[in-house]
């Protein structure tokens, strides 16, 4: 029989592709997304099935990481083998402007999920997205040893769901495990984080659409992978015979400032007349330099990195070319069909996707 599993966060950036990534390895995938006015749906609605079709294998629920209630019942319902727990108020700049609403999603939403495991008694699996940023001031390099130091109302909430995920491995034997992720990027980027509001600006300039990008704090060092392959390494961390929890990154760090100017070379401009810094984006406090140590990862479940920050910025760029309806330069395409196993290619993984975005799905 199938495994089933369950996905908060469904409709983000990790969620839809780890959807793809389960279907194509033959799961039932049950995802969870947010009643809203208008469509939230736009990066798996390439993947969604009619649900009156007889072999459909991708069922939609709605519920809330606000109400517990709706979760209980969710989880007792479709009684998964592994529930990948994605979803969260992810953004740190936000944060500071909604502590009380990211404290409740983000950090509540993670025990609501936990106690609603332990109370219908059934026998899963449960992988929490803990973060980098909890980390915070800790120097780097970072592994599973380095203390939090927080630096931001999100990183305190991860902080307060990682300790939740670990207390319910202890005291109640929940197969419950964190991945503690560095920053991984990809076409499916939420278009306020830093890399895709810098490839979209790419765009956009290039195609006569925007004249400026205005950035905060371009000295920030990140670790930044490629979003599919850090998911395919969520359902390795929940295929071990222990729970356990492990970092991943690439091991490679790199400024804001250096993203910028890979991205504007690659598309054959130069970043200084078109990149300002505007105060509006920096934050109360940050996050100066995060550097991951996966060797436990390396060791224990077969980590390499394969998309290297140039390959990553290359991906990102073409996408964001053709999706402002320019040529893509051709090497993110390249790069894809060299790195990845048939889950995930350009025209699945990228041009499906940007086609339905557009509403002009034909094939
Ligand atoms: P996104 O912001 O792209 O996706 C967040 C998801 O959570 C969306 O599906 C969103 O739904 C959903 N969500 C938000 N609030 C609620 C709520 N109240 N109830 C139910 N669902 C909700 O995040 P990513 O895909 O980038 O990240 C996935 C997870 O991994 C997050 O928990 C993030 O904090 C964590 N993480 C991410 C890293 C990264 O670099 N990407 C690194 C380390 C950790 P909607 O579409 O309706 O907004
Ligand atoms: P981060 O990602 O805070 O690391 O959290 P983000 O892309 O928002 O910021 C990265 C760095 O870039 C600097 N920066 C800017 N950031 C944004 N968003 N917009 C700007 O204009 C800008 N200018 C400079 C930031 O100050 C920061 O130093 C992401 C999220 O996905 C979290 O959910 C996840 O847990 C961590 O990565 C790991």
């Amino acid at each position: 029989m199938a495994k089933r599993a369950l996905i908060t966060g469904i409709t983000g950036q990790d969620g839809s592709y780890l959807a793809e990534f389960l279907l194509n390895r033959g799961y039932e995938v049950h995802g969870i997304i947010r009643r809203a006015s208008t469509f939230n749906t736009r990066r798996i609605d390439h993947i969604y099935q009619d649900p009156h079709h007889p072999n459909v294998s991708l069922f939609l629920h709605y519920g809330d990481l606000s109400s517990g209630e709706q979760l209980s019942n969710l989880i007792y319902n479709v009684q998964p083998d592994e529930i990948y727990h994605l979803g969260a108020q992810s953004h740190v700049k936000v944060s500071f402007e909604m502590p009380e609403y990211t404290g409740d999603v983000t950090g509540l939403g993670t025990m609501r999920l936990l106690e609603a495991i332990r109370r219908s008694g059934i026998c899963t699996r449960f992988y929490q997205a803990s973060s980098s940023e909890m980390f915070g001031n800790s120097p780097p390099p970072q592994n599973e040893q380095t203390p939090f130091q927080p630096r931001s109302p999100y990183a305190a909430a991860k902080i307060y769901a990682y300790w939740m995920t670990r207390n319910y491995r202890e005291a109640y034997g929940v197969f419950a495990c964190n991945g503690i992720l560095f920053n991984h990027e990809s076409p499916r980027r939420g278009e306020t984080f830093v890399t895709r509001k810098i490839t979209r600006a790419v765009a956009h300039i290039r195609a006569g659409k925007q004249r400026k990008l205005y950035l905060g704090n371009l000295q920030a060092r990140r670790d930044w992978g490629y979003a599919p392959e850090y998911v395919e390494f969520m359902w390795k961390i929940l295929q071990q015979d222990q729970p356990d929890d492990y970092v991943i990154g690439t091991g490679e760090s790199h400024s804001v400032q250096e993203f910028v100017e890979e991205a504007f070379r690659y598309a054959g401009m130069d970043w200084r007349p078109h990149t300002e810094t505007d105060p509006k984006y920096l934050r109360p406090t940050e996050v100066d330099f995060l550097i991951a140590d996966s060797s436990k990862a390396s060791k224990k479940l077969g980590w390499s990195v394969r998309v290297r920050f140039r390959e990553l910025v290359r991906i990102m760029v073409d996408a964001d070319l053709e999706a402002a309806g320019l040529h893509p330069i051709g090497e993110g395409t390249k790069i894809l069909q060299e790195k990845f196993a048939n889950w995930h290619q350009w025209s699945t993984g990228v041009h499906q996707m940007l086609k339905a975005h557009e509403g002009n799905m034909t094939d």
